[in-house]
């Protein structure tokens, strides 16, 4: 395991005061309940609420992220064996809005054609999803953008969804291998129109980066008015 990554998302991005810390906190205190799962497109909940989702490969660290934000250890499942999400997972933060763990893509250790049926039902969320505020998009801080990652981008510039690139397990990178994937994110980042330019850092497990992540998403709260229809 190596040190705590001395770039944080504080660095790049304007400031973090202890005030927008708090509402972050605030808002992740409240509660935060599992609402439907969806294997097909025809059970996905109304868009009748914002909602913020999880996107990257399998294996990634999305539901352990959506644990670290929601300070629950066992609201997403998780698992070593990338595919363990197999369905659209909606929570409900704060009866507010929605967080979507999505299934990972790429090597999943489950047939073909179940990874091909997730795909689609994901790939129709993404293109068709009015209320979906911001995608974050997460990237193993130990590896960079890989090809699938920069296939969902153009796709999500395409279909005009803002995202957000998030490094994950920087706990397991060593310094310069984060400093690498940092580069090679911002450079692929500046071909990207929807993109944020700024990039998020965290670790699920040992939290690093998380709280400024429940304050970015709470200030993002703010600015879409994301509330009950
Ligand atoms: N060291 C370390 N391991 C992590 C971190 N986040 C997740 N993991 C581990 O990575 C594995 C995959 O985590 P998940 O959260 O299930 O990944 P996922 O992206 O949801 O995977 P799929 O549902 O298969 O797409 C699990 O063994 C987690 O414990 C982290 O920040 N640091
Ligand atoms: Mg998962």
């Amino acid at each position: 395991m190596s040190e705590t990554p001395t770039i944080t998302p504080t660095a790049q991005d304007e400031e973090l005061d202890a005030a927008a810390i708090e509402t972050g906190r605030l808002l992740f205190a409240h509660e935060c309940r599992f609402v439907a799962g969806a294997a097909t497109t025809s059970i996905i909940p109304d868009p009748d609420r914002d909602e913020i989702a999880f996107a990257g490969r399998s294996n990634v660290g999305k539901s352990s992220l959506v644990n670290a934000l929601t300070g629950r250890k066992t609201l997403a499942r998780t698992s070593q064996t990338p595919g363990r999400t197999q369905q659209i997972n909606f929570f409900l933060l704060d009866e507010k809005f929605y967080l979507v763990d999505l299934p990972g893509y790429g090597y999943a250790k489950v047939s073909k054609e179940k990874v091909a049926a997730w795909t689609e039902v994901v790939n129709r969320y993404l293109r068709g999803r009015p209320t979906l505020r911001r995608l974050y998009l997460l990237i193993d801080a130990r590896h960079g953008p890989k090809p699938p990652d920069r296939e969902l981008m153009t796709m999500l510039d395409k279909a005009a969804v803002s995202y957000q690139v998030v490094l994950t397990k920087t706990d397991k990178a060593r310094p310069e291998e984060l400093k690498r994937a940092v580069a090679a994110t911002q450079k692929e980042l500046n071909t990207h129109t929807a993109a944020h330019p700024f990039i998020l850092v965290t670790s699920a497990r040992t939290g690093a980066g998380v709280e400024e992540m429940r304050a970015r998403i709470a200030s993002l709260a703010e600015l879409t008015g994301m509330e009950k229809g």
